[in-house]
């Protein structure tokens, strides 16, 4: 993986050597203490590098695995054997209560973010009790052990758009009904609900964003947009032939992951705990991504046939663009869109990134990463 992605594209200015306030906002004592579960992904790469421009000392919970998973880190990377170290990381599972319970009591930490989770919805009908343990159970997990702990840390709960899924207003709010279309969604749910019981029960500080799709060139590259840029860049390079899609007429709101993950950290630093949707208020279909994805390297598509039948032919009348229905969920969730004007009053949060841009900026990344290993 670690190969894979450009690694130094941090829109983040990291100050390394700054002291923040303490977490009581008392003399600086000594530097907030953040807690990552989920590090080593889209995310937890970028809330890494932005808390750490932002003075935290920041822990990380990373898996045990056969091959090294923290490509999207390694640019933060900093040596334990050296003074003033910033950046831990430390073997965990969310699987595995006793690891957390001994992460959070070890570390003790102010802010604790859950990013962690089996967070592909068509994996998780596949593994659907894993990702209910991972993706569900793992936010319990982290709020006994704080409850157990008397930790009087601030918790983050990764929620999803996902939530609403056959969704029965639009744009989607935070008082919108919940219908989840998969394990993946069941899951997020259950962690939902517990996150937001935690702080009614016990007063913790536990808040959920519930963020609409978030993309960038760190994206795993089995999600559809990342799988499409990457496909893009690599036939205008001659690398790759086809691509085969599923369903193109689905709709997501698509933003920019490092603008949500200063929304996370927002939500931490209000005033009382409260849920949020983070979003851009825009929708776009799976069709019109390629589109601007395929445009970008001068390879624009025009659409034949419907349905399974439905391909996407270039301007040499190569035919770029097929349908599997492999790809097909069991239940779909088509049509997303989110209004985030709750976090644009109260946390003065707003998206900076339009879906052009974003989809140019993933292609640029996919086409440079291309010609870097050619
Ligand atoms: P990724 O899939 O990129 O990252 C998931 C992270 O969770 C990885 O670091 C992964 O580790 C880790 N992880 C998986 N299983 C476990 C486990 N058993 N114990 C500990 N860590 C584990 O997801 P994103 O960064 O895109 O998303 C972050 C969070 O936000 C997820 O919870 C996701 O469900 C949620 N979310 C994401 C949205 C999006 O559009 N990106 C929108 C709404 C919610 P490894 O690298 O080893 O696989
Ligand atoms: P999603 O993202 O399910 O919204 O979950 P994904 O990119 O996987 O799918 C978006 C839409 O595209 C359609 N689609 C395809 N999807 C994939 N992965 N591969 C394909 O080939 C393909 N063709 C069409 C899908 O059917 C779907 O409608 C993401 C994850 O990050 C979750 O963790 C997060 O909670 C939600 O976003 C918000």
């Amino acid at each position: 993986m670690g190969s894979q992605i450009p690694l130094n594209l941090s829109p983040f200015v990291a100050r390394p050597n700054t002291q923040v306030e303490a977490s009581d906002g008392g003399p600086a004592a000594r530097p907030r203490r953040a807690l990552i579960t989920g590090i080593t992904g889209q995310d937890g790469s970028y809330l890494a590098e932005l808390l750490l421009a932002k003075g935290y000392e920041v822990c990380g919970v990373v898996r045990r695995s056969s091959s090294f998973n923290t490509g999207r880190i390694d640019h933060i990377y900093q040596d334990p054997h050296e003074p003033n170290v910033r950046l831990r990381l430390v073997h965990g599972d969310l699987c595995d209560a006793s690891s957390i319970n001994r992460i959070l009591k070890t570390f003790r930490p102010d802010e604790i973010y859950n990013l962690g989770a089996q967070s592909h919805v068509k994996v998780s009908f596949d593994i659907p009790e894993y990702t209910a343990d991972v993706t569900g159970l793992g936010a319990i997990r982290l709020l006994e052990a704080m409850r157990e702990l008397g930790l009087q840390a601030k918790f983050y709960q990764a929620s999803s758009s996902e939530l609403y899924g056959r969704a029965a207003e639009v744009p989607q709010r935070e008082t919108t009904p919940f219908y989840p279309r998969s394990p993946y969604a069941a899951a997020k749910a259950y962690a939902f609900y517990v996150t937001r019981n935690y702080r009614e029960a016990y007063g913790i500080f536990a808040v959920n964003g519930i963020l609409f799709n978030h993309e960038s060139p760190r994206r795993g590259e089995t999600f559809v947009t990342r799988k499409i840029t990457r496909a893009a860049a690599r036939i205008a390079r001659g690398k790759q032939g086809r691509l085969y899609l599923g369903n193109l007429d689905a709709r997501r709101d698509w933003g920019y992951a490092a603008d949500y993950v200063d929304a996370m950290w927002r939500m931490l630093q209000a005033a009382t705990p409260d849920d949020y949707v983070i979003a851009t208020g825009q929708r776009h279909s799976v069709r019109e991504f390629c589109e601007l994805a395929f445009a970008a390297v001068d390879l624009p598509l025009r659409w034949e046939g419907e349905g399974v039948d439905e391909r996407g032919i270039g301007p040499a009348g190569q035919l770029l663009v097929e349908i599997d229905p492999r790809y097909f969920r069991p239940a779909e969730v088509d049509d997303l869109c989110g209004d985030y004007s709750k976090a644009r009053r109260e946390l003065g949060w707003a998206p900076t990134t339009s879906f052009h841009e974003l989809v140019q900026m993933m292609v640029v990344a996919d086409l440079k990463l291309v010609d870097a290993l050619a």
